[in-house]
């Protein structure tokens, strides 16, 4: 089986690589990774039946070689941070949206398997407090630069199935946390400054919600939508995790035995989304997907302690993410 990741370099795609590598002894996997401020070839170096190829989805004369010769493409590759968007946009209109049609032009023309993978930030969101969870046939509402570019990504891929008959899959997941995620996300930069005896930073009121799953499960869910996911179809992956950012602080601090009131409010992020979560029982039902991290605490423990250990992996970028989060007041 020979797997093209694009984006595998950055913090999903190397999990997934990892975890690719670990779960199927027969998989040649070939990693295509322009190597952006996010990509981190340190996170896959050493990995038998693992090659990097340094390039661009949006080229077209890199991405078609590589997808001739692959069985299936898992499309990880993105600009995937708000704060950047809405700072400059472009690069998340060229990498995001001109990215995908060049992948999903090779995959026509050679008939590839494709799976795409999105975020639910493509459906806008909730009201803290409501009931109501993202079902996949939600419409399409996003409010930053990132999320329209990856809702209209995924527009592509439908109608390529539809219009060319293209054999692809969709995962919106939730919001991840794990090892590799870089330093500008909230947990790993609540974690690495807490690490430097920095106090964290809460956006606004800090009572926006986010739906947290482990990065290996969104992974195995990966997976098991390749397996057994019909062509077409959307699949949403949660595992059932919301917290408000106020309440993951509050265990972050607690992991470093610290007060609960040991933070800064600082400047709100401007669109900011108030609440995320999503119904998996699609998901669960089609395919008998079930999460192995169900308690966000242990989770968390364990990637603090990643974070703990593997200050080399890190480091290098500390000070460059905190001087540009201090020119925004953040
Ligand atoms: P990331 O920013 O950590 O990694 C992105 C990777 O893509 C990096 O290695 C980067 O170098 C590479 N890349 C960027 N532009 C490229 C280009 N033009 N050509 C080739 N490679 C390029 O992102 P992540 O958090 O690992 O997210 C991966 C995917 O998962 C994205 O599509 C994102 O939208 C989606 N997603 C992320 C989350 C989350 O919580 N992080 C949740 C749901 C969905
Ligand atoms: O220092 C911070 N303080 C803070 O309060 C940072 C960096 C963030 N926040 C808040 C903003 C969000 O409400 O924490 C929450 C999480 O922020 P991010 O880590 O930037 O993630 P989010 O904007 O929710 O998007 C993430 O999940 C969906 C990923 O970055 C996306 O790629 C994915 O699609």
């Amino acid at each position: 089986m020979r797997v093209l990741v694009t984006g595998g370099a950055g913090f999903i795609g190397a999990n997934f690589v990892h975890s690719t590598i670990a779960a199927y002894p027969e998989a040649e996997v070939t990693v295509l990774d322009k190597l952006t401020y996010a990509g981190n070839p340190a996170s896959i170096e050493g990995l038998e039946r693992v090659e990097l190829v340094v390039g661009d989805i949006a080229d077209a004369d890199t991405v078609d070689p590589l997808v001739k010769d692959a069985d299936i493409v898992v499309n990880f590759a993105a600009e995937s941070h708000n704060d950047n968007s809405l700072r400059d946009p472009y690069p998340f209109i060229r990498t995001n949206i001109e990215g995908t049609f060049r992948i999903l032009e090779a995959v026509r023309r050679h008939g590839t398997r494709l799976h795409h993978i999105s975020t639910d930030e493509v459906y806008g969101d909730l009201e803290i407090g409501e009931p109501r969870k993202f079902q996949p046939g939600d419409p399409y509402i996003p409010s930053s630069p990132y999320s329209s570019s990856k809702g209209a990504s995924d527009l592509l891929v439908r109608a390529w199935v539809r219009s060319f008959g293209i054999e692809a899959t969709i995962s919106n997941c939730s919001n991840n946390y794990g090892p590799y995620q870089h330093i500008e996300k909230f947990i790993p930069r609540t974690v690495t400054n807490l690490i430097d005896g920095i106090r964290p930073r809460l956006y606004g009121t800090g009572e926006q919600v986010r739906d947290w799953i482990h990065v290996l499960d969104h992974n195995t869910a990966v997976w098991d939508i390749i397996h057994k996911g019909r062509i077409g179809e959307t699949y949403l992956i949660g595992a059932d995790g919301e917290l408000s950012n106020l309440d993951v602080t509050k265990l972050i601090l607690a992991e470093f035995g610290r007060e609960p009131d040991d933070f800064d409010h600082v400047a709100d992020r401007p669109g900011h989304d108030q609440r995320y979560a999503i119904d998996n029982s699609k998901l669960v039902e089609e395919t008998g997907w079930e999460p192995h991290f169900k308690d966000f605490s242990a989770g968390l423990h364990d990637t603090v302690e990643w974070y703990k250990t593997h200050e080399e992996w890190w480091r290098p970028q500390k000070e460059a993410v905190e001087a540009k989060y201090a020119k925004q007041g953040q």
